[in-house]
C-alpha cells in the first residue's frame, strides 16, 4: 500500500509562505490516494520556481527547457505508456514560453495531467507581469501598470474542447487534492490551474485576497458536462472566482491513436539498432 511516507519532504529553496508548498502537499496527497508508488510516476518540469518542484519529490523526473514542459511529457508517455505522467509549471512556463505547446497538447489528448502553479507573475525572474497578470498591475519592469489583457486559460482550454480543465486553490490542500486526484484518474489531458500566491512578488493576488473570493463549483450543484456552461464559468473572475472541475469529457486519448501500443510499451521492445542506421542511411 502507498503511504504519505512513500513521499518524503525534501528541503526545498521556496520562500517561507510560499503557494507552492500548498501544492507540493496536494499532489503528494493525490498520488496516495489513486495508490501510485514513486517509481510508477513522472513529474515533467521546465524552469522557474514551480519547475523546481520535482526536486522535491522522491519519484522519476524530467527538468527540460523553459516552456517545453508539455512536448517532454507527451513524448515520454508515448515512450512508456505505463508511467503516471504529470507536469508542473508556472503560469509563465504553461501559458506563456510554453502557450504553443499548451494548445497541440490539448488538441492531441494525452493521458497526462498538467499542473499549472498560476501565480499571476514571473516568481524566479523576480517578478515581472505574466501572461495571467491583472490589468494595470504595476511591477519592477511594467511600471506603468500591466497594459496586456490576460489570458483566462480556462476558458482557452475548454474552447478547444480540453478532455478535463480544472480550477484549485493552494489555500485549500484537500480541496486541490481531490481535484488532482480525479484529474490523474481521467483518461486523457487534465488541465489543472491553481491560484498560488507568491507571497514575494505579487502583492496584489495574496492569500487574503483569494480567500474572500474564491467559491466552489461543487457547493453550487455544478455539473462538468456541459461545454457552454464551463466556459461561462470560466469567464467568471472578480469578486466571485470559481474553483472546482469545470469540465470532464471522455474522447479518444493520443496513445489510442497508436495501435502499435496496445502491443505494450515501446521501451519494453527489443531494440534493433541496424533500422536506426538504415534509417540514418537514407538521409545520407
Ligand atoms: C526560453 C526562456 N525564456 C526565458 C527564460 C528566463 N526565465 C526563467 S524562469 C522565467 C519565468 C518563470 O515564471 P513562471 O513560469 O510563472 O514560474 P514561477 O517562477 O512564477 O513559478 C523566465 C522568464 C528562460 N529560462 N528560457
Ligand atoms: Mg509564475
Amino acid at each position: 500500500m502507498v503511504t504519505m511516507e512513500d513521499y518524503p519532504d525534501i528541503e526545498t529553496e521556496w520562500c517561507p509562505g510560499c503557494g507552492n508548498f500548498g501544492i507540493l502537499k496536494a499532489i503528494r496527497k493525490a498520488l496516495v490516494s489513486v495508490g501510485k508508488a514513486p517509481h510508477e510516476v513522472l513529474i515533467v518540469s521546465g524552469i522557474g520556481q514551480a519547475g523546481k518542484l520535482p526536486h522535491y519529490m522522491k519519484c522519476n523526473t524530467f527538468n527540460g527547457l523553459h516552456g517545453r514542459t508539455l512536448p517532454l511529457a507527451t513524448g515520454s508517455k508515448a515512450a512508456n505508456h505505463d508511467l503516471t505522467v504529470l507536469t508542473v509549471g508556472g503560469d509563465g512556463d504553461t501559458y506563456g514560453e510554453g502557450g504553443n505547446h499548451l494548445i497541440h497538447a490539448i488538441r492531441r489528448n494525452p493521458n497526462i495531467t498538467a499542473i499549472v502553479h498560476d501565480n499571476q507573475i514571473y516568481g524566479l525572474t523576480k517578478g515581472q507581469a505574466s501572461p495571467t497578470s491583472e490589468l494595470g498591475m504595476k511591477t519592477k519592469v511594467q511600471t506603468h501598470g500591466v497594459v496586456n489583457t490576460p489570458l483566462s486559460p480556462l476558458s482557452l482550454a475548454v474552447s478547444l474542447d480540453c478532455s478535463f480543465v480544472a480550477r484549485g486553490y493552494a489555500g485549500n490542500i484537500e480541496h486541490l487534492a481531490g481535484i488532482l486526484e480525479e484529474a490523474i484518474k481521467h483518461r486523457g489531458f487534465a488541465l489543472v490551474d491553481i491560484l498560488q500566491p507568491c507571497v514575494t512578488f505579487n502583492k496584489l493576488n495574496t492569500f487574503k485576497w483569494y480567500a474572500e473570493r474564491v467559491y466552489r463549483l461543487d457547493e453550487e450543484g455544478y455539473v462538468p458536462d456541459d461545454r457552454i456552461k464551463a466556459f461561462e464559468r470560466s469567464l467568471e473572475w472578480g469578486d466571485r472566482i470559481p474553483i472546482g472541475i469545470f469540465y470532464k469529457k471522455e474522447k479518444p486519448t493520443f496513445e489510442d491513436g497508436f495501435g502499435t501500443l496496445g502491443e505494450g510499451t515501446l521501451i519494453s521492445r527489443p531494440k534493433d539498432q541496424t533500422l536506426v542506421e538504415e534509417l540514418i542511411d537514407s538521409f545520407m
